[in-house]
């Protein structure tokens, strides 16, 4: 029978059965994976019984259609947390804490590399103060390719304010889907799960008001199944880092840049401001909208670029 897993623990994996929708805990069988391999949370899965024992095993493993994973980079492997997640949910907050356009285009990356289709929510709207240009926000997220939706946690009526897309349309949007949720601590992940899940899973938030000094409460990966949608929580997936990057590797994960990129006159560009030739800054004017789009991007992956140069591999951490 088909099943997938909702939680593991060192031996015993704890799988959603596909038909009756019961909770079994399965063994894997020893052959199964590969050496260094294992079988992580999201994973759809077979299980047979044995008669005699009536233990159940997991006996093979379906392919995965995304993976969140890290590199460790001194063994030049893959570190799978979790599998076949739908949509990441990058979460912020159009007031405290302030929204910074450089860790969404940070979540961004790890969208493009892990195949998850990213999705950009600005909540707490009931506390906006046009402090920041969100439409200018909303339509650069949407040549991206990421839908944008304008929420407030604390109101399930709020409806919003510069797009189509509000609560609604973002419950139709997790419908059936498994989603991981993102963002900086204080952003109202937790908040928006539990409205989001109409009350029926109460999440741990954080009652201390005071920004940055939440409380990661999950220390081990699982599926969390809500009202009609399933997260993943997982500790391995709130580190911010892009250490495990490789800097060469970098511009394919920025793939509207790459595409620039291969206009360039030069081989070798860095692509910094003021390159005579370069494409980035000969045919994109900043004062263009267009351009500002690119620049801004640019931005992005220099800094994030100059921040994971730094680090020579061997000293990584991942
Ligand atoms: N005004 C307003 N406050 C909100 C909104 N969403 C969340 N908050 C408040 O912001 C604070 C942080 O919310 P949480 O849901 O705990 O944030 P979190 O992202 O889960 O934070 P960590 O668990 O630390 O990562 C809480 O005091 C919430 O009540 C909102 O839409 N509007
Ligand atoms: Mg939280
Ligand atoms: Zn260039």
């Amino acid at each position: 029978m088909r099943a997938r897993i909702y939680k593991s623990d060192k031996r015993f994996f704890e799988c959603k059965v596909d038909e009756t929708g019961d909770i079994v805990k399965a063994m894997a069988r020893g052959n199964l994976l590969k050496k260094g391999e294992t079988l992580v949370v999201g994973d759809y899965v077979f299980l047979e019984e044995i008669p005699e024992t009536k233990e159940i095993m997991i006996t093979s493993l379906e392919k995965r259609s995304s993976e969140i994973f890290r590199i460790i980079v001194r063994e030049s492997r893959k570190k799978v947390t979790a599998s076949n997640c739908d949509l990441l949910i990058i979460l912020t907050s159009v007031s405290r804490p302030q929204f910074k356009r450089g860790l969404v285009d940070r979540f961004l990356v790890r969208a493009c590399q892990w195949g998850i289709r990213p999705i950009v929510v600005f909540n707490k709207m009931d506390e906006f103060d046009e402090s920041f240009d969100i439409s200018f926000e909303e339509k650069r997220l949407n040549r991206l390719g990421a839908k944008c939706f304008e929420i407030s946690a604390i109101n399930s009526d709020y409806s919003a304010r510069y797009l189509e897309n509000g609560v609604n349309e973002l419950r139709n949007e997790i419908q059936d889907r498994t989603s991981i949720f993102l963002g900086q601590s204080g952003v109202g992940k937790s908040k928006t799960i539990n409205m989001l899940s109409d009350g029926k899973f109460e999440l741990r938030t954080n009652t201390i008001a005071k920004v940055g000094k939440g409380s990661h409460t999950t220390t081990w990966s699982e599926i969390v199944e809500l009202d009609g949608f399933c997260t993943i929580d997982s500790p391995g997936i709130r580190s911010f880092s892009l250490d495990d990057i490789d800097p060469d590797d970098l511009l394919s994960y920025f793939p509207d840049l790459e595409e620039v990129a291969s206009d360039c006159k030069f081989s070798n560009c860095d692509h910094t401001e003021g390159t005579k030739g370069c494409a980035f800054w000969s045919e994109y004017s900043p004062d263009t909208t267009e351009g500002e789009f690119l620049h801004s991007r640019l931005d992005s992956f220099h800094r994030i670029y100059d921040e994971i140069s730094q680090l020579p591999f061997w000293q990584k951490k991942f």
